[in-house]
């Protein structure tokens, strides 16, 4: 290893590759001190609506890429991974799902998932950003696919005031499909959210919300399960999985039942969807197994999480 005079220096030394023109970083203050970085092919698309940035660019190794606010949503080689453990967690474990709300999810990826069942008879999204589902539909045909299906209705607007105006246990599942805390889904993190989900669900009905990182978030973890145990009477249960170019490389969901109806067990699966969905093409991430281990926390997680039930 070649040596330096200057061992304390901050310069970095060349074999380091600091960030490179050329490639996009990750930078926020919810991952402070790291940077994913992936090399860019080519920007497709630019725009600026009225909630964030929205970006399009073709990487080198993982497919196209949604960025919005300078954060990573979607990669065209990883998103399986995200949009089938958070679309099936949740359905797979009620028997016949028949009404479900999709809050966020404007790229159509989780409305592709939720339209495996058979049973679903009708699906609503509200997604805040008009520009998130024209561009998904432009760049992304096989994740917006999901808007094709007759059973999906698409509303615009605020999934808070959404909710706000749906009748007492409408659903039988909601999935909450949202980006990160700061920005425009910040509301989607709070207890008074949670209230109208559980509000909107009927008796023994689940929701599953996208629920960050345990290397990360332990903190935002911690206040969510905080207001599930409050909010939620039936199961609280957190799961995790692997999306490599999600910030730690890994994501999670919180998934709740309401009380009052048939007791939910998210960890045994009852509503298997390997069989039935065949015709919609195979599933590249999910299967019982992964949906069994994504219970399974690491200690230093479990301590936090699961310290009192479940
Ligand atoms: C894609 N359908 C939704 N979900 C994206 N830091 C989030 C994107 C930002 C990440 C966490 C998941």
């Amino acid at each position: 290893m070649a040596s330096t005079n200057n061992a304390a220096s901050n310069q970095l030394p060349e074999s380091f590759g600091a960030v490179i023109p050329g490639w996009f970083s990750e930078i926020s203050p919810l991952w402070p001190g790291e940077a994913h970085s992936l090399k860019v092919e080519k920007i497709l698309f630019q725009g600026k609506s009225d909630f964030q940035n929205v970006v399009v660019f073709e990487s080198s190794t993982y497919g196209k890429v949604l960025v919005l606010d300078g954060v990573i949503q979607l990669t065209e080689r990883d998103e399986c991974a995200y949009q089938e453990m958070i679309t099936h967690l949740p359905l797979s474990s009620i028997p016949r799902p028949q009404r479900v709300l999709v809050i966020g999810g404007g790229d159509g990826g989780v409305l592709r998932e939720v339209s495996r069942y058979a049973s679903v008879e009708k699906i609503d999204i509200c997604e805040i950003d008009r520009m998130v589902v024209d561009v998904a539909k432009q760049f992304f045909p096989k994740v917006a696919v999901g808007f094709d299906d007759p059973r999906v209705t698409l509303h615009i607007g605020d999934g808070v005031a959404f909710l706000k105006a749906v009748p007492e246990g409408t659903y039988d599942a909601v999935i909450v499909d949202s980006s990160d805390p700061i920005g425009p889904a910040r509301d989607l993190f709070e207890k008074p959210f949670f209230e109208l989900i559980a509000k909107a669900l009927r008796p023994g009905g689940v929701v599953c919300t996208q629920a960050e990182s345990i290397w990360l978030h332990m903190n935002i973890i911690q206040g969510i399960v905080a207001n599930c145990r409050q909010v939620f009477k039936g199961s609280v249960n957190y799961a995790w999985t692997t999306v490599p170019t999600y910030p730690s490389g890994v994501i999670g969901f919180m998934l709740c039942s309401t009380g009052g109806g048939p007791a939910v067990d998210f960890k045994n699966p009852v509503n298997p969807i390997d069989a039935e969905s065949e015709s919609k093409g195979a599933l590249k991430f999910y299967n019982a197994e992964l949906h069994r281990a994504a219970f399974c926390l690491p200690s230093f997680a479990r301590e936090v999480i699961d310290c009192k039930v479940n």
